[in-house]
């Protein structure tokens, strides 16, 4: 088990456009289970490589209340369905103890590969749709204090970086 080391706002790397997987390998399939060890560990029901420094586009993800199903997106398509936002208190590990409402859409259509490189679709809602947002974001170097107002997101900075400063 290998614990990687979680990216914090406002560190600029979680700014960074991850790049497509173009082969699935065992070195892949080792990272997605350091991040599935991070993930839980965290604990958190979602990450992106992005928060571990790594700029590909895999997420792990885990909204299961037994923590026994993970998901694996490797170079994820989403689209929203329908015009419906519904706003939800999202959390962050890369912006920790700080929970704001995210509007999203309710409904998407996901498209991507899994640890095997297979390609699958699905249809998600509620929580499970959420995070897909929230991940693909991450992968895009979009946070979800992105979406808060100027004074919000200046306000977590300084927040993050006086916490930063006194960690550990
Ligand atoms: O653990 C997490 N919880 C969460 C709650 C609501 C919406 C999104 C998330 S994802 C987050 C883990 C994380 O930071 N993933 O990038
Ligand atoms: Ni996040």
């Amino acid at each position: 088990m290998s614990l990687l080391t979680i990216l914090e706002y406002p560190d600029e790397r979680l700014r960074t456009r991850a790049q497509p997987v173009e082969t699935v390998d065992d070195d892949l399939r080792r990272l997605i289970n350091d991040m599935f060890d991070t993930m839980y560990d965290a604990p958190g029901i979602g990450l992106a490589a992005t928060q571990v420094d790594v700029h590909k586009r895999v997420i792990v993800m885990d909204v299961s209340e037994e923590k026994n199903h993970p998901l694996v997106l490797i170079n994820p398509e989403v689209t929203p369905l329908g015009e419906e936002r519904e706003p939800l208190q999202e959390g962050c590990l890369s912006i920790p103890e700080y929970y704001a409402e995210v509007p999203r859409a309710l409904r998407v259509h996901l498209k991507a590969q899994d640890r095997n490189g297979k390609a699958y679709e699905l249809e998600a809602d509620g929580l499970l749709a959420h995070c897909i947002q929230h991940e693909v974001d991450h992968l895009e170097g979009v946070l979800f204090v992105d979406y808060l107002s100027p004074l919000k997101r200046d306000r977590v900075k300084k927040k993050m970086l006086k916490r930063q400063k006194t960690a550990s």
